[in-house]
């Protein structure tokens, strides 16, 4: 999980879980009734103190700050949706907010323990009730903005950015998702990726202590001409640029893909200009036409050529673990 966020209450249910606590609060134990009502008015504003302001604070510190988001490809991807001010603004207002209540429960509770009689305590009880509530309301807007920015969090695809990868990159029906099913065992994990209706399938490769992470990009991602999206889908791209690894781009000779050879080359080109990274071009579906147009050629169907390739991503993998490595022992 990128950064895992617990649920983010709304207003009214802060209000609602505060008061509901407070009500259950009853101290039996005093002779006089005057002394017994100031005890529990007491006790119940700092009970609501304690189940508000605690949490307020917590759910700005669970926050990422988007200038130390890590890796960028989600720091990337959140601010295409995400005004940063309004995001800043929204937790500085919940934490103003935790203070307030917290003063204005120390505040009621000195007056209380003046208050020379049961009528004047219960008063104060639902002064201090009345304000309490318009301050969490107060921060309504921020709470639910910040819930939609939680959901879109867990919602992005869960990249491992300190693992080697490799994008899987080509025309619909070429093979992409079959290839990645066929090196990685374990049944992939699916997101949805950003303004797209597809998902992500994300599988692993592992040696030893090397692991490289593949990504099987689906259709509508990489295999439209970038000039042909949005502003968003074309920055949601592009964040793919901050992935360290490489793109095995898969060309379909077999002529099954419905798509020309001129056609794959024409997004080979754009992918190798947009992407900065090193493109592998791969032959795929090779049982289907005996004609070896690639340097490297696989079938997923038949398993063809897949152990070569398992072994160049493995020894890609180790290679970028070392430097890795290396970069942060001299660190
Ligand atoms: N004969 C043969 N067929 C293959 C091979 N790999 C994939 N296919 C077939 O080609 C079709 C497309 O395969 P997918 O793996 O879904 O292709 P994809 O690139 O993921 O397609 P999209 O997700 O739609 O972009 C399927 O019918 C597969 O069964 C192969 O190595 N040999
Ligand atoms: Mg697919």
């Amino acid at each position: 999980m990128l950064v895992n966020i617990k649920t983010v209450l709304t207003a009214q249910e802060i209000i609602d879980k505060a008061f509901l606590r407070a009500s259950r609060i009853e101290e039996p134990y005093f002779p006089k009734k005057v002394d017994k009502i100031k005890r529990e008015v007491m006790d119940r504003i700092s009970t609501i103190e304690a189940t508000s302001a605690p949490y307020l604070r917590k759910l700005v510190r669970q926050f990422p700050t988007l200038e130390r988001l890590h890796p960028p490809f989600y720091r990337d991807l959140i601010s295409l949706v995400f005004s940063v001010d309004r995001y800043k603004v929204s937790l500085a207002g919940i934490d103003w907010c935790a203070q307030r209540i917290e003063e204005l429960s120390s505040h009621y509770i000195r007056m209380v323990k003046r208050a020379t009689d049961a009528g004047e305590a219960l008063t104060l009880m639902k002064g201090f009730y009345g304000r309490f509530a318009s301050l969490v309301r107060s921060q309504q807007q921020n709470l639910a903005f910040l819930i939609e920015c939680r959901n879109y969090i867990r919602s992005l695809p869960d990249i491992d950015t300190e693992c080697f990868t490799a994008i899987v990159a080509g025309m619909p029906n070429v093979g992409k998702s079959s290839l990645v099913s066929a090196l990685t065992r374990a049944r992939p994990r699916v997101a949805p990726y950003p303004f797209t209706t597809q998902e992500v399938h994300i599988g692993f490769l592992t040696r030893d202590w090397v692991r490289v992470q593949l990504v099987d990009t689906p259709p509508g991602i990489l295999d439209r001409p970038m000039e042909e999206r949005n502003e968003m889908e074309r920055k949601a791209v592009l964040a793919l640029r901050d992935i360290d690894g490489i793109v095995l781009f898969l060309i379909d000779h077999s002529g099954t893909s419905g798509y020309t050879v001129e056609q794959q080359e024409g997004l080979y080109r754009e992918l190798s200009d947009i992407l900065g990274k090193e493109v592998i071009r791969v032959q795929s579906k090779c049982d289907l036409s005996s004609e070896r147009r690639e340097r490297i050629c696989i079938s997923a169907t038949t398993g063809y050529g897949l152990e070569e390739l398992r072994g160049l991503l493995l020894e890609r993998g180790e290679l970028f673990a070392r430097q890795r490595a290396d970069q942060a022992a001299r660190a």
